[in-house]
């Protein structure tokens, strides 16, 4: 029989589906246009084909054996409440099978603020483990050998004080800093971008990256310097190939910047690390991580190193968080093991997996434990540890790599017209774009185009409550203050104030090395906020600039029937009123999480309602003071980190106190259900949990607005 060409398939295919088969092509949120079938000729051009694991440019894994060799880390990302506390979590993890630590830090501690401070008091061992001075980071690390477990921190703004102080719980515990394991995130431009737990400007920031990255090169061999992370920037709306890009360009942004303190690349550059986010599209996850090896090691070919590990990319990947969902909980089990199976198919170095309950609250026991479990199912019992990148030779995953490679080097190529990310960053590109992806993939969820099993599909009845891990941050931020005030009591106080002038020193003149100052106040038992305020002082407070998008929500349903009906009824609020209704939209305390936020304010605007976004990191009495100056009808808090039950209430006392008491609350975002009656008995008009369909909040909105004037 004579062997069958690409045309005949297309006959038979259109034969098949009684359309042509290019009806079938599925264009992805990156502007790729996913066919039906691939085959030889979608790979011709492919110049990545061929190279072998453990040679650049790595397409195929950085190790030769890859997992059949050694498998990739079991790394969970935890940390709550009180050291002690999130100890006994790492100490029973690493029993039950865990490979690495990962410590998630409180919000306070990120910015910079010891527990004490009145602007944390609704942050305090909330989203993490609270740390204030050497006294808590030495219990954190209690019975865990530091020259055996690598840890990974992720810290960013308070970066130089957390990592001198865990220099300093190592050498207490007779680990010297040459010996120390881990990573630090110490990624500081996506913070601008994205994530929002920055302290000072962008140029003193990187100042801080590459202090940190000249001081482990010249003292700890065996840590990694930063770890560039795309993962917040997909968690934040990104495509896939603006995560790709942008977290590139900021790769080559720091290594720009250690050049420039007068590092050679080989010294540094096989310490670099990186981070990204496995999505649910799941071959694309895989060719993602495949692409971002090749393009890495031809940016760094750039800097011509002369070891062959300065051009390798070495990555732990987490699963989304967005993926998942508040509604039938137990379904994020199941998208958490294929995102975990495309990122292990992607050759990831470090990996965590996130718990099912993670729309709704911090890990339990029990879901960090079905979490962890799924890569030791993945590692024990599935055979993919068995050989290297299996996905090789795939027309599809090949044909995808490539294209994947060629758009975000696109992309790059426009970051660098702008003359590098430090610029892109100030100038807003990223965000702007990061920002629109973001508010179309909820019109698209809202439209029901992209389907999410059991919540705009498939939705149960009625949902059950599940056990959730709940913290009390008044006994956390108590315990919290007596230690701080024996630390201060038992220090030599001179000590701590020579280092503390030593650290202004270098800051202010720009000569020698923050970190190498912060190692001696840490040992002094200055606090993370003292050594923080010290650089404050000199650096300045960043305040980022507020821009909301416009038009993006609306374009997606211009003309339909759901949008015109609420045009309607708010044409009729605004007569009414004599004024468009005006919202303000929120973010209180430390919580940086600004998607939500951001995608509300957008299509709050769009559908015609007078948007006022607030700036980040108000307190409750802040945002009250700006609401009624502004005479806003509604404020809309939003809250991903826990703080809502403190915050909530102080926001309406606060407003109760300003004659403001008529205003609207409406609180949005991670609230478990078991929270909804408290907050509805302190002042809130309604609860907007994960997964609400912005049209719909929209409405109950406005009929919160009709009913207040009913009952006027
Ligand atoms: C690995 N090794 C091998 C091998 N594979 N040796 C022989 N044969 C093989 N097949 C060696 C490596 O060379 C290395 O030694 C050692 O084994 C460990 O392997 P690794 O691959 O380097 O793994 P690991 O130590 O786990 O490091 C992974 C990493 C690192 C490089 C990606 O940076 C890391 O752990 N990152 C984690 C970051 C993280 O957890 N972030 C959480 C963010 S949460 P040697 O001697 O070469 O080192 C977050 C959320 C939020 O950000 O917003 O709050
Ligand atoms: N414990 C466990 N996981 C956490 N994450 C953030 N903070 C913690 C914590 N304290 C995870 C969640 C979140 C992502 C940014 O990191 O999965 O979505």
């Amino acid at each position: 029989m004579a062997k069958k060409t690409f045309g005949d398939w297309m006959a038979l295919a259109e034969k098949e589906l009684k359309a042509p088969p290019e009806s079938l092509v599925w264009r992805t949120p990156e502007g790729i246009d996913v066919k039906p079938l691939y085959t030889e000729g979608d790979i011709e051009n492919a110049k990545h084909l061929g190279s072998l694991p453990g040679f650049a440019p790595f397409t195929r894994g950085p190790r030769a054996t890859m997992y059949a060799g050694r498998p990739w880390t079991i790394r969970q990302y935890a940390g709550f409440s009180t050291a002690e506390a999130s100890n006994a979590f790492y100490r029973k993890a690493l029993q039950s099978g865990q490979q690495g630590v990962s410590v998630a830090f409180d919000l306070a501690t990120h910015r910079g603020y010891d527990s004490d401070h009145p602007r944390v008091v609704g942050d305090v061992g909330k989203a993490g483990v609270a740390i204030d001075s050497v006294e808590d980071m030495k219990i954190l690390f209690d019975d865990i050998p530091l020259d055996k477990v690598s840890v990974s921190m992720t810290m960013n703004g308070a970066v130089i004080p957390i990592l001198a102080n865990f220099i300093v719980a190592g050498e207490e515990q007779g680990v010297s800093k040459a010996e120390l394991s881990g990573t630090i995130q110490n990624d500081i431009l996506k913070e601008f971008m994205v994530r929002n737990t920055y302290i000072y400007p962008p140029e003193p920031s990187m100042r801080i990256v590459a202090d940190i990255i000249e001081y482990t090169a010249k003292q700890m061999p065996k840590f990694n310097s930063i770890s560039i992370s795309g993962y917040h920037m997909q968690e934040a709306g990104a495509t896939l190939v603006q995560e790709l890009a942008f977290t590139l360009a900021d790769g080559r942004e720091y290594v720009r910047a250690a050049i420039a303190k007068g590092l050679n690349v080989d010294d540094f550059a096989g310490r670099l690390s990186f981070f990204f986010a496995i999505g649910m599209n799941f071959f694309m996850e895989a060719a993602k991580l495949r692409a971002a090896r090749l393009l890495w090691t031809r940016i760094m070919e750039e800097f011509k190193p002369q070891k062959a590990s300065s051009l390798m990319m070495r990555t732990h990947c987490q699963t989304s968080g967005v993926s998942l969902q508040e509604q039938d909980p137990y379904n994020n089990i199941v998208r958490t093991a294929f995102e975990a199976m495309s990122a292990v198919l992607g050759g990831t170095q470090s990996l965590h997996t996130n718990s099912f309950d993670e729309a709704i609250a911090l890990p339990t026991d029990f879901s960090a434990r079905i979490a962890r479990n799924t890569q030791l199912i993945l590692q024990h019992e599935t055979g993919v540890t068995k050989v290297v990148d299996p996905l090789a030779g795939s027309y599809y995953v090949e044909a995808l790599t490539n294209e994947l490679a060629d758009k975000a080097w696109t992309l790059i190529g426009e970051v660098e017209a702008l003359g590098g990310m430090t610029k892109a960053v100030n100038e807003g590109l990223p965000k702007r774009l990061i920002e629109e992806a973001a508010t179309r993939r909820q019109a698209a969820v809202d439209r029901g185009d992209e389907v999410i099993v059991g919540v705009n599909k498939y939705r149960l009845d009625t949902e059950e409550d599940i056990e959730i891990l709940a913290i009390d941050n008044a006994a956390v931020r108590t315990a919290q203050v007596k230690r701080i005030g024996e630390t201060k009591r038992r220090r030599d106080q001179a000590r701590v104030t020579s280092a503390l002038d030593q650290l202004g020193l270098v800051a202010m003149s720009g000569q020698g090395n923050l970190l190498e100052a912060a190692v001696e106040a840490a040992r002094a038992r200055a606090t993370v906020g003292e050594i923080s305020d010290t650089m404050r002082h000199i650096f300045g407070d960043h305040a980022a600039e507020l821009e909301v998008i416009k038009d993006v929500y609306g374009q997606a349903y211009r003309g339909e029937p759901e949008l015109e009906v609420l045009k309607d009824r708010m044409a009729v609020a605004a007569r009414v009123l004599g004024r468009e209704p005006r919202i303000m939209v929120a973010k209180l305390g430390q919580d940086g999480h600004d998607r939500g936020a951001k995608v509300i304010a957008s299509a709050f605007g769009d559908i015609g309602f007078d948007v006022l976004a607030g700036p980040l990191f108000q307190t409750p009495e802040e945002a009250a003071d700006l609401a009624v100056a502004s005479k806003v009808d509604v404020i809309g808090m939003s809250s991903l980190a826990a703080g809502h039950k403190t915050l909530a209430p102080q926001l309406v006392e606060a407003l109760k106190a300003r004659g403001g008491g008529d205003i609207i609350v409406v609180v949005g975002g991670v609230i478990p259900r078991q929270d909804y009656a408290y907050l509805m008995e302190n002042g809130v008009a309604a609860v907007f949990g994960p997964g609400t369909n912005v049209l719909d909040a929209a409405n109950e909105v406005l009929d919160l607005l009709e009913g207040k004037r009913r009952n006027r």
